[in-house]
Formats: structure tokens, C-alpha cells, sequence
């Protein structure tokens, strides 16, 4: 009687990602179906060797499904989610679309997994990948210290603009050691050896909604309605792992070795950080792993009860395709 699961967008880099999650955490599932555009239909996938036929998604795609894994974009999940959640699915929705509906929860499992509960819509929101990984380092901070406020600039992989960004990144770089002309298709400017303050678009306070994001999100998943986030959010020609440089103010005095042991025993962050044997945390440590690394701690110079810290995550699983698989494994 294990669950029958399915993917929306399985062909997607965070849809593959979901698929490899499943597999490799062993989860209990009777049948996994993959659904994805009319484009992608009939493509062939693996899965626990066994091969399976990625099928059109349809509004009735999900008669006989119980857990519906959505990383497909917004328009689809708003299009295609409420007909999953009709059809008796639990949707898993990856997109942005329903994360700051009042009756969809927005959970990471190691920080509000009760929440997850209360699904009246059938729809549980995942985060936005930064701040999935943000918060993995500062909820333990939080249950130490009491969070107040967060000031960050997030160094974000390519991957977060799914797999056309990293073809992106891979193709300026060549084209550049082969002297050859090119054009930014994706992002505003040339991405390889640069950096671009904007993921997603501006709004009208000046900041972009990925940078509200971690203001909105974080409120939710924190259940901190007060809490002060100024977010900077940047495109980096890294692959798969963002970064997060923060600064986070305390209700209460801070000190670096309570912090360091606020993280002790908390599962999905390991706290890297001995700069003086050259320790602390890069993308390259976290690609394709689960844990998000934090280092770098320090007590803030400007403000009281602050701590600076460094947090890396591996955006395509962490940031979306684990967490996502983590609050199915709840269910
Ligand atoms: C990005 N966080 O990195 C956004 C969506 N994954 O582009």
C-alpha cells in the first residue's frame, strides 16, 4: 500500500534531481509516474533500473496518484495543482505560485514539519531555493539567540535558472576560450567571469521578488511576523550551489562557540569554519550533496547581538528537489 508518486516536469534539472532523491533515499513508492509538456513526452528515464516512458501531463493525469512532485513553473502548477489536489493527490509544489497562500503551507522539514499538516487546499508549498538555505543556518541560531533581523547578499548558482542556465554558462565559456562572439540569452549581461545584481525581476521598491522572497518566505517559515530581511541577490557563474553572506541580529547577546554549538545535533547543516586551516564553506563542497555548510562565523563589528556567517548549499537538491522529497517522506 506504499504510495503511488508523481513528477510534473520530470525532465526539468530539479525534476531529475526529485527522481535521484527518491531512488537514493529508498522512498516507499508503488509506482512513479513522470509527466512533463507534449515536448518531452514519450523520453525514456530510469528509475530503480527500471525504464519508464515520460508521459504527457493532462488534467487527468492524476486519478490514482497520492503525492504529486511539481517542478514545472508556476503557470503549470497554478493550471495543473488544483486538478491534482481534486483528483486526492498531496501536491508538492516547487514553483512560487502558492507560497504566500494563507491555506498552503510552506515548510522545510527540519525547521516546521507540523506545518505540513495543515493542508487545506491538498497543497504544500516548497521554498525558494536561497531561502531554504538560509534558513538551515539561521533556525538554529534563531533557537539560541531569538532572529530579528537578516541582512544578506546571495551568491547563486546558474542552476537556479534551471538547465538553460548552466548551458548558458557553459557555452559563454567556451565560446570565450575559443574567441568566439556570443549573446546572454537568459540573463541581462554576459554571465561567464562576471557577476549580475538581479535573479528575477525588479519591483517597485527596487528590490527584485527573489530578494523578497527571503523576506515573505522567511516570515512563514520562521512563524516570525516581525522579522527584517534586506536581501541582495546575485547571479554568479557557479553551477549548482548558491551562497549566502549574512548578517543576522539577535534578540538576545550572541557569542561565536554558542553558535557554533547551536548547530550541534541539527540534521542537514554542518558547521565548516577554521579559517586558519584554510576550512569554510564553497559550492564545490556542497554539488550534489544534501547537507547546506556554514562557516565564517564572527561577531558583527556594526551592530549589537549580530553574527556574520557564510552559509553554501547545493541549489538543485537542498534548495529544491531533496527538501521537496523530505516533505513527501513526512507524509
Ligand atoms: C533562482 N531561486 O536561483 C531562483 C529560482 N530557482 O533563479
Amino acid at each position: 500500500n506504499h504510495p503511488h508518486v508523481a513528477i510534473v516536469g520530470a525532465t526539468g534539472a530539479v525534476g531529475v534531481e526529485m527522481l535521484l532523491c527518491l531512488e537514493q533515499r529508498n522512498f516507499p513508492l508503488s509506482k512513479l509516474k513522470l509527466l512533463a509538456s507534449a515536448r518531452s513526452a514519450g523520453k525514456k528515464m530510469t528509475f530503480r533500473g527500471e525504464e519508464i516512458t515520460v508521459e504527457e501531463l493532462t488534467h487527468d493525469s492524476f486519478g490514482d496518484v497520492d503525492i504529486a512532485l511539481f517542478s514545472a513553473g508556476g503557470g503549470i502548477s497554478l493550471e495543473y495543482g488544483p486538478s491534482a489536489a481534486a483528483a486526492g493527490a498531496v501536491v508538492i509544489d516547487n514553483s512560487s505560485a502558492f507560497r504566500m497562500d494563507a491555506d498552503v503551507p510552506l515548510v522545510v522539514p527540519e525547521i516546521n514539519p507540523e506545518a505540513a499538516k495543515n493542508r487545506p487546499r491538498g497543497i504544500i508549498a516548497n521554498p525558494n531555493c536561497t531561502t531554504i538555505i538560509s534558513l538551515m543556518a539561521l533556525a538554529p541560531l534563531h533557537a539560541a539567540f531569538g532572529l530579528r533581523s537578516i541582512i544578506a547578499s546571495t551568491y547563486q548558482a546558474v542552476s537556479g535558472s534551471g538547465a538553460q542556465g548552466i548551458v548558458e554558462l557553459e557555452e559563454q565559456m567556451k565560446a570565450i576560450a575559443s574567441d568566439q562572439p556570443f549573446t546572454p540569452k537568459i540573463y541581462p549581461r554576459q554571465i561567464a567571469f562576471n557577476v549580475i545584481p538581479q535573479v528575477d525581476a525588479f519591483t517597485d521598491n527596487g528590490y527584485t521578488k527573489e530578494e523578497l522572497k527571503m523576506l515573505n518566505e522567511g516570515r512563514k517559515i520562521m512563524d516570525l511576523p516581525e522579522l527584517r530581511v534586506s536581501c541582495t541577490c546575485v547571479r554568479v557563474p557557479v553551477y549548482r550551489s548558491h551562497s549566502v553572506s549574512i548578517t543576522a541580529q539577535f534578540e538576545r547577546p550572541v557569542d561565536v562557540a554558542a553558535a557554533r554549538a547551536a548547530y550541534e545535533g541539527r540534521p542537514g547543516v554542518n558547521v565548516v569554519d577554521d579559517p586558519s586551516a584554510k576550512l569554510f564553506p564553497v559550492p564545490l563542497d556542497t554539488t550534489g550533496k544534501d547537507d547546506c555548510l556554514v562557516g565564517r562565523i564572527r561577531k558583527n563589528l556594526v551592530f549589537d547581538n549580530a553574527l556574520d556567517l557564510w552559509v553554501v548549499g547545493d541549489q538543485v537538491r537542498k534548495g529544491a528537489a531533496l527538501n521537496a522529497v523530505q516533505i513527501a517522506e513526512i507524509l
